[in-house]
């Protein structure tokens, strides 16, 4: 895998935009709750870092990953939001239909993003164990919660680019 051999937390503070006047939803899964509440918590705490104000994150949770691109189309579409962060865990040991549900929330997203004029951003974890998981929601791989919000942040800088 190749975050093994990238810190998923490691990014450079200064290459990252301004956000306070950002706007960001957050819809996170909760199959593997203690998994996406710390990726959820990591997102929260980089997008705060990087000024986005705590009221201008909006937090929805979907029962599991198969969720999460309806809980993401409905939060893109009822509220004033520059992106939404997409939060869920899938392991394949636990996961006897591990490959479906991870298509159908990588092609969810993918549709979303052609669809709507905000980006989307995926922060799923697809592992093959619980502990790899783990290293990746705060543990020695550090956390894909940092680095959809990092994204997110890129990207509504990016698309402003565009409109503006
Ligand atoms: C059913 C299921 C299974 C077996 N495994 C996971 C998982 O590893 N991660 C996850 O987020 N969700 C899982 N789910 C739940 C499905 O995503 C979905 O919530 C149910 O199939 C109901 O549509």
């Amino acid at each position: 895998m190749a975050t093994a051999y990238q810190n998923l937390s490691d990014y450079d503070f200064n290459s990252v935009p301004d956000a306070s006047n950002m706007s960001i939803g957050i819809v996170v899964a909760e199959w593997n709750k203690h998994i996406t509440e710390a990726l959820l918590e990591g997102a929260c705490n980089t997008l705060e870092r990087h000024g986005v104000k705590p009221e201008n994150i909006n937090v929805k949770r979907v029962p599991g990953s198969f969720e999460l691109t309806y809980g993401a189309k409905l939060m893109a579409e009822n509220s004033d939001l520059d992106a939404v962060i997409i939060l869920g865990c899938v392991i394949q040991g636990d996961t006897p239909h591990f490959d479906y549900v991870c298509s159908s929330v990588t092609n969810g997203i993918t549709e979303l993003n052609l669809m709507h004029d905000m980006p989307f951003i995926f922060g799923l974890l697809t592992t093959n164990t619980m502990e790899q998981s783990e290293d990746r929601a705060g543990g020695k791989h550090g956390n894909k919660g940092d680095e959809a919000a990092i994204t997110a942040i890129k990207m509504i800088d990016y698309t402003c680019k565009f409109k503006n």
